[in-house]
């Protein structure tokens, strides 16, 4: 068997950025043509017999910009279908090499390129983005290699432990298929028929019933790889590892009801939101984590390695941030680029390798098969967004959509004809050596008893969170479950939660009027064969012991200290008070934060002493909950225009619900304190009023800002947010 030296690996930095340039169209200054680079005379009228006569099917021009334009949809993706995507760069702080050989991983001083797509899962295409779901975060990395795709998702773990059950949660969670509804929404009695079936999906629905399934930007989630993997080193030796992305803005979340709001007034909002930050040079970062876990201490845990319903805590193995990645560009073409690009866990570079985890394994398969079908064919890698920056040979030739000219006649290997051209890799030349486990193994389907403690880690979520955190489980479940028209379903549920914690359980059939059973008539796993003893995949009951709370899991501890891209609202009228718009303008714009005037007309605003400022978005085409925070400026005519406008009063009702900070100063403060809620907010620390003008409340206002939002008013206030 033909064996040689690598052939040099000439790859760099800019090579992926050179190589979408030659596919980069620039129009401007260039002749309007047809596909085959003839120059089109008239673009304005189609062929006719006579001006007012028949069009002639001779009509190739009009036939082919109709023709291409009949075909321009593809298949959407079956989950994941409304994404945002962007381009950056990954850099490593310190090299992994005692545990990876891959280049990427070990090699301090290289930039590797990276594309990321986000998205949500059970929506179509042109879904909104706030719905409540799992967020996919899929990170393409174009390393000197090969390349490397971590698909993973904003939780860590998943609903389901066997990639064979994929397509039924799927299809339980998409729209009802006998009159499609509901759109993007998971609260239906399909999906919760399911899951009530279904006890391994608990720990997955703590996660998605809490805030971390309505974040408030793409750029404020956590990612996760999920499944377990392992690291290779040079010398063959494996680690197994877990894989984190921690976002250096911290994790946060909009809160229910201002989501659904968001869904109508801005559906793109967090597409909206990645575009103008990148846009703006903020660019949004993340540090890459790892959890290593020596391979010797794979049965040390009380919980499966393998087992995707499952973290592993940060407690019992710590985050080590090794890297960080930079999106700093955005794409040029959503289609070619975040439509087009492709995802596969089996990307995996020398260096990298699978664990046996049942539902990685099934990944495996189900993405290099889906994009065969979404993009048309075998030869998906070389479009552009897909093409690796490490030279690619081999003997695969012809399918649809063909782009590489291959010379010669020599498609086979081993050749003499060709030379043995190309050539297997050694393992030293960067050759892909699959790890080598030993395995010892009966055929079988069935599941590890190591699987089956459905609970401990779903009590361990709920206790790690705050008071106010437990609130919105409790809430989302009961506005989920509400929606459920099967009372069964529901009783299903809570008694399934019942033995996560027996108050949640409680609280949520409290709300939904209806008793916690004491026994089901038929069980709640089906997680078995035809032919088991279900006694033998029985739910284990919770853990004593253990960790009681893991700090990690709660996004109260998360990064509070900044106010950067965030977006603060200045409600002005004419006659606003001008001095106090300068004020907080430049006091949050030096720390990070957008000032936006939202104005009664869209062109502009006069202040008091009659100076002209610019509208960012006239009152009536925006809402609250498209903002951080609200600042009314003083002005006593400003003030009457606002207090005549049901809509400026709502604007700033809805920023007290959701929590925000508020600041008013002079007139503004008795207009806050008598036209709206925020006269309910003696001490609420997020509502900062200044009878002697902006400069006095701006640090305390930016402090605000900062803690994202006053959870407490909820309770305090009772204004459920
Ligand atoms: Fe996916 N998933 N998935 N998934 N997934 C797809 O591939 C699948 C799972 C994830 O922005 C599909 O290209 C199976 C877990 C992301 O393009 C498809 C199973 C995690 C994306 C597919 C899972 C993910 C996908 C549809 C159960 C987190 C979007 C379109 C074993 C680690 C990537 C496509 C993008 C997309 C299959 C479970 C993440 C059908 C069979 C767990 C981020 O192949």
């Amino acid at each position: 068997m033909a064996t040689k030296k690598n052939p040099k690996n000439n790859t760099n930095d800019n090579k992926k950025l050179q190589e979408l340039e030659v596919n980069r169209e620039d129009g401007s200054d260039q002749f309007l043509t047809t596909n085959q680079g003839l120059r089109i005379n008239d673009n304005q009228n189609s062929l006719k017999a006579g001006e007012r006569g028949a069009t002639l099917l001779e009509d190739f021009i009009m036939r082919e910009k109709i023709t291409h334009f009949d075909h321009e949809r593809i298949p959407e993706r079956i989950v994941h279908a409304r994404g945002a995507g962007a381009h950056g760069h990954f850099q490593l702080y310190e090299s992994m090499s005692k545990y990876s050989k891959a280049g990427f991983l070990t090699d301090t001083s290289r930039k590797t390129p990276v594309f990321v797509r986000f998205s949500t899962v059970a929506g179509s295409r042109g879904s909104t983005d706030l719905a409540r779901d799992v967020r996919g975060f899929a990170v393409k990395f174009y390393t000197d290699e090969g390349v490397y795709d971590l698909v993973g998702n904003n939780i860590p773990v998943f609903f389901i432990q066997d990639a064979i059950k994929f397509p039924d949660l799927i299809h339980s969670v998409k729209p009802e298929p006998h009159r499609e509804i509901p759109q993007a929404a998971s609260a239906h009695d399909t999906f919760w028929d399911f899951i009530s079936l279904m006890p391994e999906s608990m720990h997955m629905i703590m996660w998605v019933m809490s805030d971390r399934a309505i974040p408030r930007s793409l750029r404020m989630m956590e990612g996760f790889g999920v499944n377990t993997f392992k690291l290779v080193n040079d010398a063959g030796k494996a680690t197994f590892v877990k894989f984190h992305w921690k976002p250096l803005l911290g994790v946060h979340s909009v809160a229910w009801n201002e989501a659904q709001k968001i869904s109508g007034f801005d559906a793109d909002f967090h597409r909206r939101d990645l575009w103008d930050a990148i846009d703006n040079g903020a660019f949004p970062e993340w540090e890459f984590g790892v959890q290593l876990i020596p391979e010797e201490d794979e049965h040390k845990f009380d919980f499966d390695l393998l087992d995707a319903s499952k973290i592993v805590p940060e407690e019992l193995v710590p985050v080590r941030r090794i890297g960080k990645m930079t999106l700093n560009r955005n794409p040029d073409n959503f289609f070619a680029e975040t439509e087009q690009v492709a995802f596969l866990p089996s990307n995996i570079v020398p260096g990298i390798d699978f664990s046996n985890d049942p539902l990685l394994q099934g990944r495996l398969h189900s993405y290099l098969d889906t994009q065969i079908s979404r993009l048309g064919g075998p030869n998906f890698h070389e479009i552009p967004i897909n093409r690796p920056v490490a030279p690619v040979h081999n003997n695969q030739r012809d399918s649809q959509f063909r782009q590489t000219i291959n010379k010669g006649r020599v498609a086979y290997e081993p050749n003499t004809l060709g030379g043995g051209c190309p050539f297997q890799a050694m393992m030293k030349d960067g050759g892909f050596h699959t790890y080598e486990e030993k395995i010892d193994a009966r055929k079988v389907r069935a599941r590890s008893d190591s699987f089956t403690d459905h609970f401990t880690q779903a009590a361990l979520f709920f206790n790690s969170q705050t008071d106010y955190e437990q609130t919105h489980i409790v809430n989302a479940l009961s506005f989920e479950l509400g929606k459920v028209e099967v009372n069964a379903i529901r009783s299903r549920m809570v008694f399934i939660l019942n033995q996560i914690d027996g108050t949640l359980a409680k609280r949520v059939a409290d709300n939904l009027g209806i008793e916690i059973p004491q026994k089901l008539d038929s069980p709640i796993n089906h997680s078995f064969p035809a032919d088991a003893d279900p006694q033998q995949y029985e739910s284990k009951p919770k853990k004593t012991g253990g960790l009681a709370k893991s700090d990690a899991l709660s996004m109260a501890n998360t990064v509070k200290d900044t106010i950067k891209t965030r977006q603060i609202a200045f409600l002005v009228a004419d006659g606003f008070n001008g001095d106090d718009v300068k004020a907080m303008k430049s006091a949050v714009e030096k720390e990070g934060g957008q000032a936006k005037i939202i104005g009664m007309k869209s062109k502009s605003a006069t202040s008091a002493d009659g100076s002209e400022i610019k509208v960012d978005h006239a009152l009536r085409t925006t809402a609250s909950v498209l903002f951080d925070a609200v600042f009314i400026p003083g002005g006593a005519k400003s003030i009457a225009a606002l207090t005549d406008e049901p809509d400026a009063i709502e604007f700033v009702n809805e920023a007290f619900r959701h929590c925000k900070a508020i600041a008013g100063s002079r007139e503004a403060v008795n207009f806050l304190k008598e036209e709206t809620y925020v006269g309910r907010a003696d001490g609420d620390k997020a509502v900062i009023l200044s009878d002697a003008g902006a400069k006095d409340a701006t640090r305390e206002f930016i402090k605000a800002i900062a803690e994202h939002r006053n959870w407490d008013r909820e309770t305090a206030r009772k204004v459920p947010a």
